[in-house]
């Protein structure tokens, strides 16, 4: 179904989720009603299918000319340091996730925008959560500079949403895994490499300890789930802060296990480091109850179906 009227703005268009939420997105609002943006080159599975345009979401006056003169209805806000990354610098993190996020919040209370999206992680929670089922409203600890932004970032979304009636968007996703575009710089990523390096080298060697269970998601449940989430009626959504998201939950031993299936002659090894401990400081399950009543989420894919999933398509890349 192509819907008209909206005119879709997504910053950080070129990332892990970006690629795959803009393709989408296209095929909703048809292909120039949606406007890929980020500071890098445009992606090569972009290029072709609808319009890009350079910009950094830090420049706000940029930011706010290009949605003005867009017509820009709705806005994805995908730009952002990831945990990893984030504990590397994180002066620069806490900058680029509360500006980037305060920027966008401004221009949608100002030019009354329809809609605002705007991601949140299991980051949010800390060691003194429950690590299993964790539910949406407990303790909320975060100890990394990732966390601690992500948690404050859906305090402004509520604030924004309680005082000048933007309806702003958000979930708590689980690390993501995909084969489209490369993830960038998260404690999850081990998930993504091990493909990749099965069918690469038919060896890897993980960051994480085996036993270190954490919430995942194969990334068409997430595109699907953040545009159930964007196409609820505005009534349905009763949480403004960020809503918890579960698909599944494995630990590095099991991951290895499901790719050992399909390829026996894969090893793995271990060699920790420093994303162990931002790993232990994280939910190993989600309780995201509220999402299934609220707007009746349900995820597809187990890890069997998305290792079947991965490696079909990212086969063709290495034989
Ligand atoms: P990513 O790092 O792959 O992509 C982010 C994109 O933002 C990059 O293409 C980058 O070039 C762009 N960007 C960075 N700074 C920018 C700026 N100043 N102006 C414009 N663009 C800029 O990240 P992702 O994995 O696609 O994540 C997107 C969002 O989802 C983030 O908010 C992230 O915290 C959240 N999230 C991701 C995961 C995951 O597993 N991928 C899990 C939980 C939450
Ligand atoms: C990360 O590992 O930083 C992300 C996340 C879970 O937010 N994938």
């Amino acid at each position: 179904m192509t819907i008209v009227k909206e005119k879709v703005l997504v910053i950080g268009a070129c990332g892990q989720i970006g690629v795959e939420l803009t393709t989408e997105l296209r095929k909703m609002y048809g292909a120039n009603n949606v406007i890929a943006s980020d500071l890098r080159d445009e992606h090569e599975l972009l290029k072709g299918t609808g319009p890009y345009v350079s910009c950094d979401v830090m420049n706000k006056e940029m930011l706010h000319v290009l949605i003005i003169r867009h017509n820009i209805t709705q806005v994805y806000l995908l730009a952002a340091i990831l945990s990893a990354t984030g504990e590397k610098n994180p002066a620069l993190a806490w900058h680029i996730n509360m500006q980037s996020l305060l920027n966008v919040l401004e221009i949608a209370k100002e030019e009354k925008l329809t809609k605002v999206y705007w991601p949140s992680s299991i980051a949010v929670f800390g060691v003194t959560s429950p690590r299993e089922n964790t539910p949406q409203h407990t303790i909320i600890e975060p100890t990394t500079i990732y966390g601690i932004s992500k948690f404050a970032g859906e305090r402004w979304c509520e604030y924004y949403h309680k005082h000048f009636n933007v309806d702003v968007r958000s979930l708590r996703y689980p690390g993501l895994i995909s084969y489209k575009s490369a993830p960038g710089g998260g404690t999850t990523d081990y998930a993504v490499e091990i493909y990749h390096e099965a069918l690469r080298d038919k060896d890897y060697e993980c960051f994480l300890n085996e036993e270190t269970y954490l919430p995942m998601m194969y990334m068409p449940d997430a595109i699907r789930a953040t545009i159930e989430l964007m196409e609820a009626p505005k009534e349905n959504i009763k949480i403004r802060s960020s809503y918890n998201l579960g698909g599944m939950s494995f630990s590095p031993k099991e991951i290895y296990a499901s790719i050992k299936a399909h390829i026996p002659d894969f090893t793995m090894t271990y060699k920790i480091d420093f994303r162990q401990e931002i790993a232990n400081g994280w939910p190993k399950s989600i309780d995201d109850t509220h999402a299934r009543e609220d707007w009746n989420w349900k995820p597809e894919y187990n890890l069997e179906t998305m290792t079947v999933d991965m490696l079909e398509n990212l086969k063709s890349q290495y034989l």
